[in-house]
């Protein structure tokens, strides 16, 4: 029997119980399995090392994390595989490093689904541990069968579901391109049959009104560089679409609401262990935050975002605690890349920065080759097992999420899956402080470097030093080889190739390895 007492006679309970269930306050002990935490994993888009208060940014105040990190491990050495969104997702999803995939780049938003059904990943691992499993939020990994031949008025002919999440609530690529809703358990949700939906990255279509040719319809944002194409909430994007009617999403809600979803699949499954991987849209662009977050704080609306962001982490903490299950919940929080400040639209991050890098010591944003690329920030609390107020300069990178968690699960990944992915599940619960021997990094120019704790190797490439279209964010591109000692502020600054010709060939040669799946 759930209500034993009519709602009405108790006040305080009855709101407890309409949000969170009648059973919460028992589940500490009648979960089934202890020795299964849940495993969330927070993974924040273009959230920079320097961008938490926990991490020294002084303009945007971030409590909800910092409370996490004061309750867990705070990571200063962790790195994402790539400088951008997909590859870093496809590689943390599958603990396969992108580049050895093709078509693993920036994805479009009618991408077919990148990570294929066949392939083993990180929710099959979960699922088949018994645990129930969602992906919530940014997704950035393509959908259904084959570019550009979905049909958005129908279920898709792929979705996560068919890699091993039971539920999926998703933005099919990032805030800023079409189409603009979001998929739940693949197909559109609230679809309007009114407004049957149309995509294409190619051609618009016909009387649809664009940034480029409309400024006067964008009245929340304007693009910077790029994203002029189709007009949706008064912001432009990238690509084409039609229709969409009530189904298209508001982006002062997409927090609002991938964190209801994200509660409403905890109070669901609370009963048994779950993996969440909850991806926030926060903080890419277009950054346009509910009005509860605008205009608090003096990096305007990037620092906005990055208020947001907390909120966010503040309510999934927040219910866990309410569901009685903070305890013997593992939450990971991380970021797909670095930083970047005007990554398209005029939202004034750039002139309102105040002083603040969001990147903190690094060199080089989002997109790079140089450390800012793809070192982020990175929290564990796991109450249960994990000992309060750490700080770990233990080398890590995302590869190993995979394979550590799957030993911490004790799951067995079929031969084959997993392939670049290593258990280190110690380095992530703070009992085994041995360094990663090296980190592959990937930038956004497929150029790739060899970090291990003490140097830094950069492959040469002919590039530009500068990127081009738009960021103004250095690439790292050298047409030497670049060779950097880490040891003292890390800046990337001294190129030491020539002084250190042995240690030169020991990087170059790892990366070999690693490039030819030696090592
Ligand atoms: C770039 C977009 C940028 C962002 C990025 C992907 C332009 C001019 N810029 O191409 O705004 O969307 O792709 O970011 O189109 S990521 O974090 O999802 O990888
Ligand atoms: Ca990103």
């Amino acid at each position: 029997m759930k209500h034993l007492f009519p709602m009405a006679l108790l006040p305080s309970l009855a709101c407890w119980h309409t949000a969170y269930g009648a059973e919460a306050v028992q589940d500490k002990t009648s979960r089934p399995d202890p020795e299964k935490p849940n495993v969330i994993i927070i993974y924040a888009d273009d959230l920079g090392y320097g961008d938490l208060q926990c991490y020294g940014d002084k303009n945007v105040e971030t409590p909800h994390v910092n409370r996490l990190a004061d309750e867990g491990i705070r990571f200063t050495n962790v790195h994402a595989v790539a400088a951008t969104s997909t590859p870093s997702r496809y590689s943390l999803l599958t603990g396969e490093y992108a580049w050895r995939r093709p078509d693993t780049d920036v994805a479009a938003g009618n991408a077919g689904m990148i990570i294929r059904p066949v392939q083993f990943t990180m929710a099959d691992m979960f699922k088949h541990a018994g645990y129930a499993t969602a992906a919530i939020g940014k997704w950035h990994l393509g959908l259904g069968d084959q570019t550009g031949t979905q049909d958005w008025n129908a279920p898709l002919a792929a979705s996560p579901a068919d890699l091993g999440f039971d539920y999926h609530y998703i933005m099919a690529a990032t805030a800023d391109r079409v189409p603009c809703v979001f998929i739940e358990n693949g197909e559109v949700a609230n679809y309007d049959e009114s407004a049957p939906i149309e995509v294409s990255y190619k051609k618009n279509f016909p009387g649809e009104p664009t940034g480029k040719d409309n400024p006067e319809l964008l009245y929340n944002l304007k693009p910077s560089h790029g994203h002029d194409q189709s007009i949706v909430n008064g912001i432009s994007r990238i690509g084409y679409m039609k229709g969409g009617g009530k189904a298209l999403w508001k982006d002062e809600n997409i927090a609002d609401s991938i964190t209801t979803h994200a509660i409403q699949f905890m109070k669901q499954h609370k009963d048994e262990p779950f993996f969440m991987y909850f991806a926030t849209n926060d903080v890419h662009v277009p950054r346009f935050p509910h009005e509860r977050f605008r205009g608090k704080n003096p990096m305007g609306l990037r620092g906005d975002a990055i208020a947001q962001f907390d909120w966010s982490v503040g309510q999934i903490m927040e219910a866990l605690e309410k569901l009685g299950l903070a305890e013997n919940t593992l939450v990971i929080l991380s970021s797909d890349n670095g930083p970047v400040v005007d990554d398209g639209y005029d939202d004034r991050a750039e002139e309102l920065l105040n002083g603040h890098s969001p990147a903190g010591p690094w060199r080089g944003n989002k997109y790079s080759a140089f450390e800012g690329g793809t070192m982020v920030p990175a929290i564990v609390r796991w109450p249960a097992k994990v000992a309060k107020g750490q700080v770990s300069d233990v080398l890590i990178s995302q590869i190993d999420w995979m394979a550590s968690l799957g030993e911490l699960i004790q799951a067995r990944l079929p031969k084959g899956s997993a392939p670049d992915s290593q258990k280190r599940l110690g380095n992530l619960l703070g009992t085994d402080t041995t360094d990663r021997p090296w980190v592959v990094e990937l930038a956004s120019n497929h150029v790739l470097s060899v970090r291990t704790k003490d140097w830094k190797y950069i492959e040469p490439n002919d590039g530009p030093a500068m990127i081009t279209w738009g960021p103004k964010i250095e690439t790292g591109n050298c047409s030497i080889p670049q060779l950097y000692d880490m040891k003292g502020k890390g800046d990337e600054r001294e190129n030491v190739a020539t002084q250190y010709p042995e240690k030169l060939f020991e990087l170059q040669t790892i990366l070999r390895k690693v490039r030819a799946g030696k090592l």
